[in-house]
């Protein structure tokens, strides 16, 4: 949490978000932004300094997307209490663990997205697209960061290999530990820029951070073993100011975020292979021996590498999983509402309400 008082540029505020204000709402309202979360309880900063409030009632009905999450801005009034929540840049949610197929909100109005990945066996080129679709379907702008250059000859295979997951993609190749990072990574760590980090266990996220705060914050492999007493670890999902000005969404979940109902990120992200499927003979052609398939006619001829084919195939499976499990959800809740409707006339009719 800030300690000096911020300006609403400092927190991110932009004309993305000014525009959305009625004349009135610019008058009477403030606008804060989402710290940190601790159940219903919301804790804010503004031009005010820190607010806390518990979510009012009425809101507890509204739908997960509906209710704030960590990054979002909201507006709030003259006693502190929020009216209503500003959309949004760009959204992370996931599937909610367990059986239950229900939405969670992970962050909200991230700039940009550092795919952490390490220049030894943990690169893999499908993992990387899997982000990547993650980034374009939340609308944030993916940066992969090779980790441990220090410990290899040469990173240039690493990069070029990552570059042409994507036309225009940026990859940075740094060693986490050194402070070189801060500059390397300066461009998006801007006054008001938000930026959240993914990657496997052991890449160097913790690391990042750490130089990124050039101070020790967070524990990492490294230390994990040794005397961790009095180290801040990151257990719950929270802003941070960076020294750079630049605001850190930081959360264990966002961390290891699994693709989850990212139809449009997959299709941006391959949208060579999406081309070619416009030429399929079928609509629903699902490239495993349709006749008239123009895909598999293409990787035939080589035009399509068959490693990206095959992971396209794959995150396309993973995506109609995950409609189906939503769409089943949302049956079920029509049918439970229908219940209730029925037993609610029920009791009507027989007098017991
Ligand atoms: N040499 C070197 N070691 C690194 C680099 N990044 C991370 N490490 C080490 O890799 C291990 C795992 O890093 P950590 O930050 O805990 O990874 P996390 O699981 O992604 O948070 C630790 O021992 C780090 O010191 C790097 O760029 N160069
Ligand atoms: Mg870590
Ligand atoms: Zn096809």
């Amino acid at each position: 949490m800030p300690e000096n008082p911020l300006l609403l540029l400092e927190l991110g505020w932009g004309h993305f978000f000014q525009q959305q204000l009625s004349l009135e709402e610019w008058e009477t309202a403030t606008p804060v932004r989402v710290f940190a979360l601790n159940r219903h309880l919301v804790d804010c900063v503004g031009e005010g300094g820190r607010q806390k409030f518990s979510l009012p009632h009425a809101w507890l009905h509204y739908s997960v997307e509906d209710l704030p999450t960590v990054g979002d801005w909201l507006l709030i009034d003259g006693d502190g209490q929020p009216l209503r929540l500003l959309e949004r840049t760009s959204l992370f949610k996931r599937m909610a663990s367990g059986n239950e197929s229900r939405v969670q909100l992970m962050a909200a109005n991230v700039d940009t997205l550092f795919i952490v990945t390490s220049c030894n066996d943990e690169f893999n080129l499908s993992r990387l697209e899997r982000y990547l679709a993650m980034a374009l379907d939340a609308g944030v702008e993916p940066v992969v960061v090779l980790t441990k250059v220090d410990l290899i000859e040469d990173a240039e295979a690493f990069r070029t290999q990552a570059g042409i997951l994507r036309p225009n993609l940026v990859v940075e190749a740094v060693n986490a530990k050194d402070a070189s990072v801060i500059e390397i990574l300066h461009p998006w760590c801007r006054v008001g820029q938000t930026v959240a980090l993914v990657g496997s266990s052991g890449v160097g996220k913790s690391t990042l951070v750490n130089t990124l705060y050039t101070s020790v914050v967070q524990e990492t492999g490294a230390t994990r073993e040794g005397d961790a007493k009095g180290r801040h670890t990151t257990t719950s999902r929270s802003l941070h100011l960076l020294p750079s000005g630049g605001l850190l969404l930081d959360s264990p979940g966002m961390r290891e975020l699994q693709l989850s109902d990212c139809e449009v990120g997959v299709a941006t992200l391959f949208e060579e292979i999406e081309a070619v499927a416009r030429n399929c003979r079928f609509n629903d052609c699902r490239h495993r021996g349709e006749a008239g398939c123009a895909v598999e006619a293409a990787a035939e001829r080589d035009e399509i590498d068959p490693r990206r084919l095959a992971n396209y195939l794959k995150l396309k499976v993973e995506q109609e999983r995950a409609d189906e499990t939503l769409v089943e959800k949302r049956r079920r809740e029509k049918n439970l509402s229908k219940t209730y409707k029925r037993v609610q006339g029920q009791k009507r009719l027989d007098g017991d309400d």
